[in-house]
């Protein structure tokens, strides 16, 4: 049968919808069930939310012949992770009411709160509308949050790019009014049209993402976006774009149509014709894309598919202007810049190390109420990175003093000095006990692991290396482990397959080299590699180099 014919379940929910509002009212006011819909679960995507229930407690709720403990998730919609100091009063006071109370800075650049409970979810979203904050589009089968380069120390052109990727997300919002109706009782308006020239009525076949890097940074990990920008500065001015497309990390467990890919170039493009070739890629994607098989409807399939000169060909049709070749840059960095840095205009930056993204206070390190202190002086932004960090930004000199001592009164300045580089350079993913699709943990359990490699490190004295480690807890490449040079993917409960040969800089992707170890299996397979790593290196090879050359190109 025709993948036309044979349409996705999610794919016929998306055209029944009415602008994806579907029966989200009716399923919110159910008071006799946590949960929503079935099909209305596939909808609230759309507006930024997943619901989930808490998997710790799913066997003693079974137990008492108890419903799963519902609630929802819910991720902002943040072009460029910037948020000023009130918006982070407001999300702190929000996520102490109505969640869990951890802000969880994610991997693109934004925030997500868990455990929000159904009842709950109305007042969430209407206390961010008075922020200005909203999750439109956040998840789903549309373009998702744009992130772009993080710090704007890296070029007085950052802001002239991070209001590019403002208009990138504006510019690619679904029309749907259904948000405001839903959450926050806005009327109908009959008069007004909701026409949706680019999502029509069926929307994408999967979700899109779009990330925009300012060489010599790949903070963005430009290219493992559906659709990546990198800056193109000549002559200190921002000529235009590269643009390079089909990346995509997700794979499924012994699916082996499934893999993960990094974007091809499609070519350059002036900055004035940038916006139509974004859109124009877009609208290829969904009227070539999948629809009958969500795990083949990611772009990187389609251009796979196509072939990627008739993926170009496609848009600069519809584009009626030519890609040019892509013009020269090079990444020299994939990591944030810690500690305090002066940009341009004179303007101070403090890059706080956060592990795995999680704001909490916790083991008797008062991170989130520093954060609230910091806030409320009203003397610093708040800039998330894609490596789930944080950046105090835009303080002038004479506040300098003022952060400095609050970041020292609540130890930021110690526990961000005091990370072991492989800690600093590490990420994992959210994992249990939220994400329905984990398969083992990760943020829960990186910590201690590299607790355990750094020892490891010192023995074989390569504490100071910059190793880039990756923990997800599925293949589904969330916290970006396949592009790692150490990445660890979750396979069962303790179990992780273990994958090496990724480059530093984001440009290569790791292989597995070892199937499902447990931690003992871990330690010792790292321990050896370490070993030989050393012995047998070239000056200023990397490990994620060494172990491509040494274990994956050779025995192919
Ligand atoms: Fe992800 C699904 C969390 C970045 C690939 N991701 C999920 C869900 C929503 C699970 C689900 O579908 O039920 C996870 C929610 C867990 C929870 O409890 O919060 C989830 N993904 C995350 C976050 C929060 C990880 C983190 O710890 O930071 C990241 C949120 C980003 C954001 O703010 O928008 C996150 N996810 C990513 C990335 C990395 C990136 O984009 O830089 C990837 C790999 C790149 C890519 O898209 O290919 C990623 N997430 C996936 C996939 C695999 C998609 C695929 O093509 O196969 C899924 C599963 C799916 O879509 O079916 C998924
Ligand atoms: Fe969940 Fe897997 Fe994504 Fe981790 S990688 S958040 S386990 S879907």
């Amino acid at each position: 049968m025709s993948e036309k014919n044979n349409l996705s379940g999610t794919e016929k929910i998306k055209v029944a919808s009415q602008g994806l509002r579907g029966t989200l009212k009716e399923s919110l006011t159910d008071a006799h069930t946590g949960a929503i819909r079935e099909d209305d679960q596939a909808l609230v995507k759309f507006h930024g939310m997943y619901m989930q229930d808490d998997r710790d407690r799913r066997e003693e709720r079974s137990r008492k012949k108890l419903e799963p403990l519902y609630s929802f998730m819910i991720r902002l919609r943040l072009p460029g992770g910037f948020m000023t100091p009130e918006q982070w009063i407001g999300l702190h006071h929000v996520a102490g009411n109505y969640s869990t109370g951890t802000i969880k800075i994610t991997t693109r650049q934004t925030i997500q709160l868990h455990g929000i409970l159904k009842s709950h979810t109305k007042p969430t979203i209407s206390a961010f509308n008075t922020m200005q904050l909203d999750s439109i589009a956040a998840c789903g089968d549309v373009n998702r949050n744009v992130t772009c380069a993080s710090h704007p120390k890296e070029s007085p052109l950052h802001e002239e790019i991070y209001q590019f990727a403002r208009e990138i997300s504006a510019h690619h919002l679904p029309k749907s009014r259904g948000y405001y109706e839903v959450w926050m009782d806005a009327e109908k308006l009959v008069e007004t049209t909701e026409e949706d020239p680019l999502y029509q009525d069926r929307y994408l076949p999967r979700k899109f993402k779009i990330g925009i890097a300012i060489p010599p940074n790949n903070d963005v990990d430009v290219f493992i976006n559906d659709l990546g920008l990198i800056a193109i500065i000549e002559d200190g001015e921002l000529k235009g774009y590269n643009l390079a497309a089909g990346g995509g990390l997700g794979t499924t467990h012994g699916n082996a149509s499934t893999y993960a890919r990094l974007g091809s170039m499609l070519g350059y493009v002036p900055k004035a014709q940038a916006l139509k070739a974004i859109y124009e890629v877009i609208t290829v994607q969904r009227d070539f894309g999948n629809r009958s098989d969500r795990k083949q409807a990611r772009i990187k399939y389609t251009i796979d598919k196509l072939g990627v000169d008739a993926y170009r060909a496609e848009v600069e049709k519809r584009c009626g202007f030519s890609f040019e070749p892509a013009r020269p840059y090079a990444f020299t960095s994939r990591k944030d810049a810690y500690g305090w840095s002066q940009n341009h205009e004179g303007k101070w930056y403090y890059t706080l190390f956060i592990e795995n993204g999680r704001v909490v206070d916790e083991n008797n390190y008062p991170l989130k109420t520093g954060l609230l202190k910091i806030a409320e002086t009203g003397k610093a932004n708040f800039r998330f990175t894609c490596n789930q960090n944080l950046i105090l930004s835009d303080i002038a000199d004479a506040d300098k003093a003022i952060v400095e001592q609050l970041l020292v009164e609540h130890q930021i300045i110690k526990s961000t000095d005091n990370a072991s580089p492989m800690r600093r350079n590490s990420m994992a993913c959210v994992a249990l006990n939220t994400c329905a699709l984990a398969m083992a943990e990760a943020q829960r359990y990186l910590p201690t692991l590299i607790s355990k490699i750094e020892p490891l490190l010192q023995k074989h004295q390569l504490a100071d290396e910059d190793i880039i480690v990756r923990m997800t807890g599925c293949p589904n490449g969330c916290g970006r482990s396949p592009n790692a040079e150490i990445g660890f993917v979750g396979t069962s409960l303790g179990k992780y397959n273990l994958h090496i040969g990724g480059d530093r800089l984001g440009e290569r992707l790791n292989t597995k080299y070892k199937d499902s170890l447990d931690e003992t299996g871990i330690l010792d397979t790292l321990d050896n590699l370490f070993d030989v790593y050393v012995k047998e290196r070239s000056a200023g090879e990397t490990f994620g180099d060494f172990s491509q050359r040494k274990w994956i190109s050779d025995n192919r």
